[in-house]
């Protein structure tokens, strides 16, 4: 047991930090890269049946407060994910695989196909893709997310985890979290996926920066840091029987730490990991451990969940 070393359903951690979906996870060498990294765990692209381009470019930007993208979830499809977790060795660092199929009946397809492969993979359910057009977020639809909660632990059968965008109003907070807690399967919940349909204009070409959808997309860094905290303690707190994964504007040790406080079990990294690379990895793990070696805490789990309230 170290200082910085975590644990999610029951599976040991080095460190509480991993790769957010969708950064440095599409192609092998870039999971290799994770691997070779100091993140205590790497998660695969969100998965299509079937292979996907995505959107058309530029389709990311950095700003100086954070990143907007319309990706449109380009992927390998999910055979290439599977076919990289069956050959991962697990000894070294757990592998979650990120599924985000365009229908119900997509979901159940692969993660029939996954659990059939008799995987140590851990699977967190996209219910927050918001770029591909003419596709609403299935958490942002009440409905639609517990039928596929109710199919997903179905056909999946054992413990799982889901991605969840941000929400807003304590009315959805509730509501949301009253559905997650009816399915006892769903053992983590990682908040946030990025704020969607959001706009940043560039005022010298008076234009926007991405091209899809008008130039409409997800942001992350530091515009969403608060909603992030929000949302992991919103959850935190209503979901006393799962775990949260922490993800929205970690760029340094303090918002790592601000995740854990806000009751995080694991911290993903996504646009300050994209704009520093794999390196970012090995720094914050030690202006993480400056952090609770000048607080005196011993272990994450003091810190987990302790915010004070005035
Ligand atoms: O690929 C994307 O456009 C994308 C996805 Br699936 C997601 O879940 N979140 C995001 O910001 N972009």
């Amino acid at each position: 047991m170290s200082l910085l070393s975590a644990s999610l359903l029951g599976i040991d951690f080095a460190s509480p930090l991993m790769n957010a979906s969708g950064v440095c996870c599409r192609y092998n060498e870039e999971l290799d890269a994770m691997l070779a990294s100091d993140a205590g765990s790497l998660i695969t692209k969100s998965c299509t049946l079937l292979p996907r381009e995505g959107n058309p470019e530029p389709r990311y930007t950095a700003t100086a407060l954070g990143s907007i993208n319309s990706m449109g979830l380009p992927n390998e499809g999910y055979e290439y994910y599977l076919d990289y977790a069956v050959k991962h060795d697990y000894a070294k660092k757990p592998l979650f695989m990120s599924v985000a199929g365009l229908s119900l009946e997509d979901n159940m397809a692969m993660l029939t196909a996954i659990r059939e492969a008799k995987l140590p993979a851990i699977v967190e359910l996209n219910l927050s893709c918001p770029n591909v057009p003419g596709k609403p977020q299935i958490a942002y639809d009440f409905e639609a997310m517990e039928s596929m909660l109710e199919a997903a632990s179905r056909v999946w059968a054992q413990p799982f985890g889901v991605k969840m965008p941000p929400y807003f109003d304590i009315a959805h907070f509730d509501e949301a979290a009253a559905i997650l807690n009816r399915h006892p399967l769903v053992k983590f919940i990682t908040c946030i996926n990025s704020i969607g349909n959001a706009l940043v204009i560039d005022i010298e070409r008076e234009s926007v920066v991405i091209k899809p959808k008008d130039g409409f997309g997800g942001i992350g860094g530091d515009y969403v840091l608060p909603t992030a905290l929000a949302n992991v303690n919103a959850f935190f707190r209503r979901c006393p029987d799962k775990q949260v994964i922490g993800c929205g504007g970690v760029k340094s040790g303090a918002e790592v730490f601000m995740h854990l406080l806000a009751g995080a079990s694991l911290v993903q990294v996504g646009t300050a990991l994209q704009e520093e690379g794999c390196g970012i990895f090995a720094r914050l793990n030690a202006e993480l451990a400056e952090i609770l070696q000048r607080k005196g805490y011993r272990s994450l789990e003091e810190v987990r969940g302790k915010l004070r309230t005035l």
